[in-house]
């Protein structure tokens, strides 16, 4: 099960055989008021910054959302993945609900990119997977619906297995579908993070694909979130996650940690790496 992503000089693999791929969660205005701001300026330059900094942490991929009220989408997420493809060569990840902006970057975008999502209800399956199939793109599908996310995990298998038949259906291969199980904050719900890896383990073992999940969601609204965030990631990863949607500066060393305790890093050559880089 090998998901081949493609930017402008880089490709990158995601396998349950390999190392975790890092997507990089930093280009978005949520809860960043100052980068907000300069968004809703159409003040894109920032965003150059923003992508070299995350690759220097150890991101493979970077996410690309540049949705906030006052913002035309459309108009912007085209001209944010231009501009991040001519400074960075890694493989970007296209995260809008808005499917003509998702249209608009798939035409400008250079290489294989992962959309980022489709989810299970209907309307949305028949909007994001012609796209995704037209384009040649891989697709993170989310286990909610239009009845929302159910906190049973079989329940959540089921969507994501009626997300995977249907990009079969429209010729999207299921090595080009992750599924993304959903972090929902521990604050609001003492179960959320338990039932996200029950049903991390039941996607591995029925269906098989790769994972992605929005990891950091599971520490909103708490203290010290980076300590939540790093022991929680053990946790997914452990489960099935090869794709998590991070802060590379934040989680980069516990994920080499995961990858060596998990035996996908021999010789505990990429964590060593790692470190030797730091010192020199
Ligand atoms: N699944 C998928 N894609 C997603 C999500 C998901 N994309 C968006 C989001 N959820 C994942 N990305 C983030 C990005 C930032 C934060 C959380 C998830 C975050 N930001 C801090 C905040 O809001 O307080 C601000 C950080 C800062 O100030 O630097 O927590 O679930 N497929």
């Amino acid at each position: 099960m090998e998901t081949i992503l493609k930017g402008t000089e880089q490709t990158v693999r995601i396998s349950p055989d390999l190392p975790t791929v890092i997507i990089g969660e930093r280009i978005n205005p949520t809860g960043r008021s100052w980068l907000t701001s300069q968004l809703t300026t159409g003040n894109l330059e920032v965003l150059k910054e923003e992508a070299t900094n995350q690759l220097e942490d150890g991101a493979h991929v970077l996410d690309v959302n540049v949705g906030a009220a006052s913002v035309d989408e459309a108009d912007l997420l085209p001209a944010a993945i231009e501009l991040v493809q001519s400074v960075v060569g890694v493989p970007l990840c296209i995260d809008t609900a808005d499917n003509d902006a998702l249209e608009a970057a798939l035409q400008v975008y250079q290489g294989k990119p992962l959309v980022n999502s489709v989810n299970g209800e209907e309307k949305n399956l028949e909007r994001v997977l012609p796209l995704v199939a037209e384009y040649g793109a891989a697709v993170i599908g989310l286990t909610m619906d239009d009845e929302g996310i159910p906190k049973d995990p079989h329940q959540r298998l089921a969507i994501a297995k009626k997300i995977v038949e249907r990009a079969e259906s429209v010729g999207i291969p299921r090595e080009d579908v992750l599924i993304d199980c959903l972090a929902l904050t521990v604050s609001a719900e003492p179960d959320a993070a338990v039932i996200t890896l029950n049903t991390i383990e039941l996607v591995r073992e029925e269906l098989g694909v790769n994972q992605a999940l929005g990891h950091s969601n599971v520490s909103f609204g708490l203290p010290d979130r980076p300590v939540i965030n790093r022991v929680a990631l053990g946790m997914v990863i452990r489960a099935g996650v090869n794709a998590p949607i991070v802060d590379a500066a934040e989680v980069k060393q516990s994920i080499l940690a995961a990858d060596l305790l998990l035996g996908r890093d021999q010789y505990a050559m990429n964590y060593i790496k790692y470190y030797r880089a730091q010192h020199q």
